[in-house]
């Protein structure tokens, strides 16, 4: 893979908007045909027994530099799945190159897999649907930067493509992995399957993409503006009725990892440096030991994080 990224990074500085414009069309296809594979629209289910390995990686947010670091790091692992748990653009001064090369390892991995789709990009808040903006949002600019006025056409269709992708995975019997919240109200694996279709008359949809875990009990109000804060107690009755130990979630900035709510939540950061705070970034190798029985954030946090 190594020799491939070096050359999707070279190429993602130079592309032309054609070039660009038919890589989101032919991931598009490629998630469109995923979707068969999925509960609802957003639930990829992954078999413990089946996989020898799961990568997992947290916000991009447009850091080209820590993206390549992990893609030549996890080389070596021979990865059954790598999920990305959402943010790829945004804030960070690379998101245009950060989309091409994850779209290349996108198309050109799930080639080699043929059926069993390798990468899993998960939506995040910053993937959000039309009716849930975010703030500030400076995706539009880099692309309209680099490829002028029609940098809003490559805009328009990286958004579509947004609407091919799920946003959870579990990993039955041990994790489930999303990019912001466990929601309040969820009873059922169809809940969060079928979050998408309910949405906006159900806030679900709204809480996996922008809640945070609070220490505590009890759900509260978020600052962010959508979603919802939402402690120990709900964590424990959600994972519970999705039979699950631990969520695994990225969305909130930290030094790589960060065990939440007594060892329930994990959430996890790929990217450092400006504009946020973090020195250090991180993301999970879930081996066969993580993968035989279900480990706790704390232990995920000592055993399977990367930090660098
Ligand atoms: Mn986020």
């Amino acid at each position: 893979m190594q020799a491939e990224v070096n050359g999707w990074v070279k190429k993602a500085f130079e592309t032309s908007v054609e070039d660009f414009l038919a890589l989101i069309e032919e991931a598009k296809g490629v998630l469109d045909e995923e979707k068969e594979g999925r509960e609802g629209s957003g639930l990829v289910r992954i078999s413990p027994q089946a996989v020898r390995n799961v990568i997992v990686v947290g916000d991009i947010h447009g850091d080209m530099e820590s993206f390549v670091h992990i893609l030549k790091d996890i080389e070596a692992v021979n990865a059954d799945r790598i999920v990305f748990l959402g943010d790829y653009g945004d804030r960070g001064s690379e998101s245009v190159e950060v989309y091409y090369v994850l779209l290349k390892l996108k198309v050109s991995e799930d080639k080699k897999k043929k059926k069993e789709k390798k990468i899993i990009m998960l939506r995040g808040n910053h993937e959000g649907p039309p009716d849930m903006p975010v703030m500030p949002h400076d995706l539009p600019f880099s692309f309209t930067k680099k490829y002028g006025v029609r940098g809003k056409e490559v805009y328009e269709k990286i958004k579509e493509l947004w609407e091919y992708l799920p946003y959870c995975v579990l990993v039955e019997g041990r994790y489930l992995m999303l990019h912001g919240g466990l929601p309040v109200n969820v009873a059922s694996v169809e809940d969060i399957a079928f979050a998408y279709e309910s949405h906006p008359s159900s806030s679900n949809f709204e809480e996996i993409l922008w809640s945070d875990p609070v220490e505590g009990k009890g759900d509260f109000y978020s600052l962010r503006g959508a979603g919802r804060m939402f402690g120990e107690d709900i964590t424990e009755r959600v994972l519970r009725a999705l039979g699950v130990k631990t969520l695994i979630r990225s969305h909130e900035p930290c030094e790589g990892v960060e065990v939440r709510q007594r060892g329930k939540v994990l959430t996890l950061f790929s990217r450092k440096r400006s504009p946020y705070f973090n020195t250090r970034a991180a993301y999970l190798v879930l081996d066969e030991n993580a993968l035989k029985e279900a480990k706790d954030a704390e232990e995920l946090a000592r055993s399977a994080a990367r930090i660098w």
